[in-house]
């Protein structure tokens, strides 16, 4: 059922959502929303960043800032910065990133998450021309894009690879089944009810089962290499490091770097995803199988992040996009898994509901490619869903529900983002 609420113009809405992002501010960092998820979280601070570039540039540069004090000395920037006491599973206890030499004094997860940050730093510099924040925090992205290419190109031709579905973003997505069940599934003591009602079954049990052997092995680069269970080169997280490496391309004459790099890592990776993931779409590959993973989720649409995609691959990924497998069929864009495949499932966390942060993403690949039809749909559609349901986490793609918990910052964030570009529903 569609939950009551007002309609609200587009200044309201606008500072609902800079309500929102100031309520989930804790002085250190913006958790993407209380009680749930009470850290700093990496790819929700890029899109944090992102949505405050014009309404608070002071906030979008603290936010980056505070994420990077937790890098690691190897560049790898960790999916969760804890800045608080406040109870998580899986914390501080599970992670134990301060017996590792190259982790910093702050506590962090020993995972990454999609590298987004380089597009988020150019997003912010195009708002607000700032070029000495640029110059300054350039490196560590550079930093955290070679980390990347150094530590997790395990397929060896350019792509990064994710070494837990956390690191994907889209935890529960069904793309992670297959390689997920080459996993053991031990019970690691009581799980939270949350947990369990967020992740039935036994996937949560893998999950824990993959963090804990990384950290046993001193989460080192070689066990990841020849002993990790699970290794998979994912669309998403790749269209994304594509997108981020051009942006820091461009950024880099401001911080007195060579571009060259940047570029010729994003070249790597626009043919290393054609070679490896595409078959009429983009799937992800499971490494330790060899093999794609034949479910399409939204991931797929990724690398349309990437301005060098061709137009024949374009025109193909927008007509699966458009399709009634995708937003042709639904009343809101963009379901995270397609609603014709026996995983679909719209009440399930990344199976099926949309999410702001995809819906942005591909609006971003539908500016980039002057599709502007598309993006307006994708604008106006995202708008409606938080316009009617508030700023949930994610939301049913059928009836517009929402799903998950309220006040969720980069759905606030990115509304920000949204109205700014004036769209009008
Ligand atoms: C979700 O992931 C966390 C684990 O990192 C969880 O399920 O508890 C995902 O939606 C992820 O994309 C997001 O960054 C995180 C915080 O919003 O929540």
């Amino acid at each position: 059922m569609m939950e009551a609420r007002p309609a609200v113009d587009d200044a309201a809405l606008g500072r609902e959502a800079l309500g929102v992002l100031e309520a989930n501010w804790t002085g250190a960092g913006t958790v993407p929303a209380p009680g749930l998820y009470p850290h700093q979280w990496s790819w929700d601070s890029a899109f944090i960043v992102i949505g405050l570039a014009r309404h608070r540039p002071d906030r979008a540069r603290d936010e980056l800032l505070s994420l990077l004090r937790g890098q690691w000395a190897t560049g790898m920037v960790p999916h969760i910065v804890f800045h608080t006491r406040e109870a998580y599973f899986p914390g501080p206890s599970v992670w134990r990133s301060q017996e590792h030499d190259a982790a910093p004094g702050v506590l962090t997860s020993g995972l990454t998450a999609p590298p987004l940050h380089g597009l988020a730093l150019w997003w912010l510099y195009r708002h607000t021309g700032d070029a000495a924040f640029v110059r300054a925090t350039y490196p560590a992205i550079a930093a955290q894009h070679d980390y990347l290419a150094a530590t997790r190109d395990l397929g060896g031709a350019g792509l990064a690879a994710i070494v837990h579905p956390w690191e994907s973003g889209m935890d529960d997505s069904p793309a992670w089944d297959e390689p997920l069940a080459a996993v053991p599934a031990i019970r690691y003591g009581n799980r939270p009810v949350e947990m369990e009602e967020r992740h039935p079954g036994s996937d949560h049990d893998r999950y824990v089962w993959l963090a804990l052997h990384y950290r046993d092995a001193g989460y080192s680069p070689g066990y990841l290499r020849d002993e990790h269970p699970f290794a998979v080169e994912d669309p998403m997280f790749n269209g994304i490091w594509l997108a981020s490496c051009q942006a820091m391309a461009e950024l880099a004459p401001l911080a007195g770097a060579d571009p060259a790099p940047q570029l010729e890592r994003a070249e790597r990776i626009r043919h290393a995803l054609l070679d490896r993931l595409w078959d009429g779409c983009f799937f992800a590959r499971d490494l330790r199988a060899d093999r794609l993973i034949r479910v399409c989720t939204v991931g797929a649409f990724g690398p349309l992040l990437d301005p060098g995609l061709s137009a024949e691959h374009v025109q193909a990924a927008v007509e699966v996009l458009e399709s009634a497998r995708f937003m042709g069929a639904t009343g809101y864009p963009v379901p995270s898994c397609e609603i014709r495949a026996a995983q679909f499932d719209r009440t399930r966390y990344w199976r099926g509901p949309s999410w702001v942060n995809t819906n942005w993403l591909l609006r971003r690949a539908a500016t980039v490619h002057s599709l502007d039809h598309l993006g307006r749909q994708l604008a106006h559609g995202t708008l409606r869903l938080v316009r009617q349901a508030g700023f949930r986490e994610c939301f049913d793609p059928f009836d517009g529900s929402g799903r998950g918990c309220r006040d969720f910052s980069w759905s606030a964030a990115l509304t920000l983002d949204l109205l700014a570009d004036n769209v009008v529903q």
